[in-house]
């Protein structure tokens, strides 16, 4: 996030797009709602009714896939009337001709055909964008996981540039971030193409740097990334140490997965508990949960907190940290850190942004009552950074990107009518190794479902909770169908949580060029009503997940 999740209550308008935030970021959502009470206008860009839009001055019900369409449709009002602002174009940015250039044949028209807003709310949502002084962008994954996830961000970006809504409280760009301290994890360099701190690992005189200062030579090309791993398991990739994921859920066209992890040499997991990728380990390091570990975690907002010990960890489970610095030792190379802090020392020693943190400090801080230090932090006397670009943009200026629509790799045809999407619920997180273990959450949410409109499962003559059978190019599964007139029509969602109804058995593993994200939110399916009928277990209706409406009569 470029803002602090504090300044959202102070924003005035709110342009949320593709983030089901009640359920996904409830704490957020929190902030949101309040500045909606406060007066605040937001809109929300859903192809589903969520939450969310129930707060909304506007439901842009987006057909999937095609934002491109609707943001550069709106950097083409915002162009057209002159709403642009100038100073900050001139002064702070730079390639601002192609973007304009590259927009002028999306007019609003035009991309109501395509994405099924109409021109009237593209208008009226780009101007209340343009005009509104502290105005912010949210965005999560219905942007971010799609074969053109990075054109979607571009051309937001463009948006904020164009309109100089940055470096300002409550007026920039917020992407929120899905796990907890995966922002942490990214800082510290958990990714291949950078060291901690962001620094590339192709640019050379970093990488002499970290060669000088770990002793040892560095390849100059970034290693596989996920995605890239994923189509490699069990040919160029033959053995592999997987930390705290679920694989064999959260993967995409996970049938593939696991024909590469069957034909895997040597498989390590570092799990505090038997997931179920588990099933294909030689090998599982029992490891501990964040209530039983000491170090940092920092947060969506760039905020490093520390955090202590709360319970004892449970037999011979260990913290991550130790288990690597103990496998580090088996292998010769002789880690001696005594604890986190040391760890922490070593990762900030040559991140210039982490520079002013250390757990020291950290403690010193929370003791007298602050909540953690927000990154950039350059020196011990750094108070930290609230919102980025306060003084200019970071990069020295800002620069647009022309992008043009590309269609999702996979469209509905006469063989799968309809674009399944997927994502999370509530109630259960991610692969829901934790969740399903808690008595509470398996009562309010116990079994797959899939949610589709009245009218679609009419014509396939299924009804509310019935048992369906849901098809696509990779796979098929069975679930229940629960019906929702929240959904566009033609268009199916289902969570990724359960492991006896996977959506990843259903969905395309084509990755954005750019980061290899998969396509989790757009590929084509079908639906039936199954053969058997079993009945559910409990009485009572299916529960049916966190915001629901009953059908009205003309939906039905
Ligand atoms: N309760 C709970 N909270 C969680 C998690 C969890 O599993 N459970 N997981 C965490 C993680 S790891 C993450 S990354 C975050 C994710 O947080 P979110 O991204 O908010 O979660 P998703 O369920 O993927 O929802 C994305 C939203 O995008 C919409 N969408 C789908 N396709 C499109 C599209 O083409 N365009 C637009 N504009 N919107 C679209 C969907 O309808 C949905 O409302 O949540 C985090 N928080
Ligand atoms: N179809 C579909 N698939 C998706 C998505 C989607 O929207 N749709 N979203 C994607 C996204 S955004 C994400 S983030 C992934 C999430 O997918 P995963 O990362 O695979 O799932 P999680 O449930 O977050 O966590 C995985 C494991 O971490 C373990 N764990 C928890 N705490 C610790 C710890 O402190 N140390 C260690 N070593 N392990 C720990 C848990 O026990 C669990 O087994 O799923 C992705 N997959
Ligand atoms: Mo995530």
């Amino acid at each position: 996030m470029t803002n602090s999740i504090g300044e959202i209550r102070d924003a005035d308008f709110l342009f949320v797009i593709g983030s089901n935030t009640s359920e996904a970021h409830p704490i957020i959502a929190m902030e949101m709602k309040r500045a909606v009470h406060r007066g605040a206008t937001m809109v929300v860009a859903d192809p589903r009714q969520i939450f969310m839009t129930t707060m909304a001055k506007k439901h842009l019900q987006i057909r999937p896939g095609s934002d491109v369409w609707l943001l550069n449709a709106m950097a083409h009002v915002i162009i057209a009337e002159d709403l642009v602002d100038h100073d900050f174009i001139q002064n702070q940015t730079e390639n601002f001709a192609a973007v304009r250039e590259a927009v002028r044949d999306y007019t609003p028209e035009k991309a109501e055909e395509v994405t099924g807003v109409s021109a009237e709310d593209i208008r009226w949502t780009a101007r209340t964008y343009a005009t509104t002084e502290r105005a912010g962008i949210y965005y999560t994954l219905g942007i971010t996981e799609h074969s053109h996830g990075t054109d979607n961000v571009y051309a937001l970006a463009n948006l904020v540039l164009m309109t100089g809504h940055l470096g300002k409280p409550s007026s920039g760009m917020n992407p929120l971030r899905g796990q907890n301290n995966v922002q942490g994890a990214n800082d510290a360099g958990a990714t291949p193409v950078f060291f901690p701190g962001y620094q590339l690992v192709v640019d050379d005189e970093v990488r002499r740097k970290y060669e000088a200062s770990w002793g040892v030579p560095l390849p100059p090309e970034p290693g596989l990334n996920l995605n890239q791993m994923m189509k490699t398991l069990g040919k160029q990739l033959k053995g592999m140490f997987i930390m705290g994921e679920d694989i064999v859920l959260s993967e995409p066209n996970v049938a593939k997965v696991e024909e590469g992890l069957s034909s895997m040499e040597f498989l390590v997991l570092q799990e505090p508990f038997l997931n179920e990728t588990a099933r294909y380990a030689d090998v599982i390091f029992p490891s501990t949960v964040f209530a039983e570990k000491e170090g940092v975690f920092a947060n969506s907002e760039r905020r490093v907190q520390l955090v202590r010990r709360a319970v004892q960890p449970p037999g011979e489970a260990r913290e991550d940290w130790i288990i690597l610095r103990d496998l580090a030792a088996a292998l010769g190379a002789e880690w001696h850190y005594a604890d986190a802090a040391e760890v922490y020392a070593e990762m900030v020693k040559d991140t210039p942004k982490f520079a002013g943190l250390s757990h020291a400090r950290l403690e010193r801080e929370t003791l007298a009552g602050k909540t953690g230090i927000q990154w950039p932090c350059v020196s011990e006397d750094d108070p930290g950074t609230v919102y980025l670009h306060k003084n200019g943009v970071l990069r020295g200026k800002g620069l647009f990107t022309a992008v043009h629509y590309r269609p999702s790799e996979e469209l509905p045809d006469h063989e799968y009518t309809l674009v399944l999407s997927t994502g999370r619920t509530l109630y259960h997180y991610n692969a829901a190794t934790q969740t399903r273990r808690e008595e509470g959450l398996f009562t309010k949410q116990g079994e797959a479902f899939i949610q589709i409109h009245p009218r679609d499962a009419k014509r396939r003559g299924i009804a509310d909770e019935e048992m369906v059978t849901v098809r696509t190019r990779r796979g098929q599964v069975t679930c229940r169908a629960i019906l929702s007139p929240q959904l566009r029509r033609g268009s199916i969602w289902m969570p990724l949580h359960f492991p006896e109804a996977r959506a990843n058995l259903l969905t395309n593993d084509a990755g954005d060029p750019v980061t290899q994200t998969a396509e989790f939110k757009v590929c084509a399916a079908e639906v039936e009503r199954a053969e058997t009928q079993p009945p559910r277990s409990g009485d009572g209706p299916t529960f049916r997940g966190s915001y629901y409406r009953e059908p009205l009569p003309s939906e039905a």
